[in-house]
């Protein structure tokens, strides 16, 4: 059996951390091949290299029935008008499907099936939870003004594949017009 403290983890929605638990950070710099407007992302790099998100991961067991989760703490911000976001991934095991718990903020999931490749956004807000079935790629993203909390469960072997998303990015991104999120596909938002 493993311990108390193994058992129960107490985490923290407002810094974003997990006690005990080994956190990973995501500065601006990071995150090159994510935003769309490549002037506007050189430009905000310039005037410093904010932390964009950070995930505290718990991973107890490596078997093939083992839980890994995280606790995704996503800043509000924008660059030019894309609003701040995970780089994304699908699982490396691509059957992995993963459960998110919204926490605090205002957010929305960019799901994307890999071999349709049709696109849905799910929003994610407190005491609501997104199902991300396998072979979908997802990306998290604050729409909010305050700082996006959630936790996200899956199975140990999930892994992460951000090799596909590095190379071609999503399909559609997540547009800040006049204060509301407008989905674009990527080709058009490139020419508007
Ligand atoms: C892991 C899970 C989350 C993400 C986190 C950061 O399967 O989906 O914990 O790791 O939201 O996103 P990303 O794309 O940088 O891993
Ligand atoms: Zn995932």
């Amino acid at each position: 059996m493993k311990s108390l403290i193994q058992l129960l983890s107490k985490f923290d929605p407002a810094t974003g951390q997990i006690a005990g638990a080994a956190a990973t950070s995501r500065y601006l710099s990071d995150l090159g091949s994510c935003f769309l407007d490549t002037a506007a992302y050189q430009s905000a790099l310039q005037a410093g290299n904010p932390l964009v998100y950070s995930v505290a991961s718990v991973a107890l067991g490596s078997g093939d029935g083992d839980l890994h989760y995280g606790l995704g703490k996503i800043m509000p911000g924008r660059v030019g008008s894309e609003y701040y976001m995970t780089k994304g991934h699908f699982h490396a095991w691509r059957e992995a499907a993963e459960l998110y718990i919204g926490l605090a903020g205002e957010g929305v999931m960019l799901l994307e099936e890999e071999v349709s490749g049709s696109t849905q956004v799910v929003p994610l807000r407190p005491c609501q939870t997104v199902y991300v079935p396998g072979h979908t790629a997802h990306r998290t993203i604050n729409v909010g003004s305050v700082p996006l909390t959630y936790l996200g469960v899956y199975p140990a072997k999930a892994g992460h594949d951000y090799g596909a998303i590095a190379r071609r990015n999503f399909s559609k991104v997540l547009i800040d017009r006049n204060g509301q999120p407008v989905l674009l596909d990527r080709s058009a938002a490139v020419r508007s």
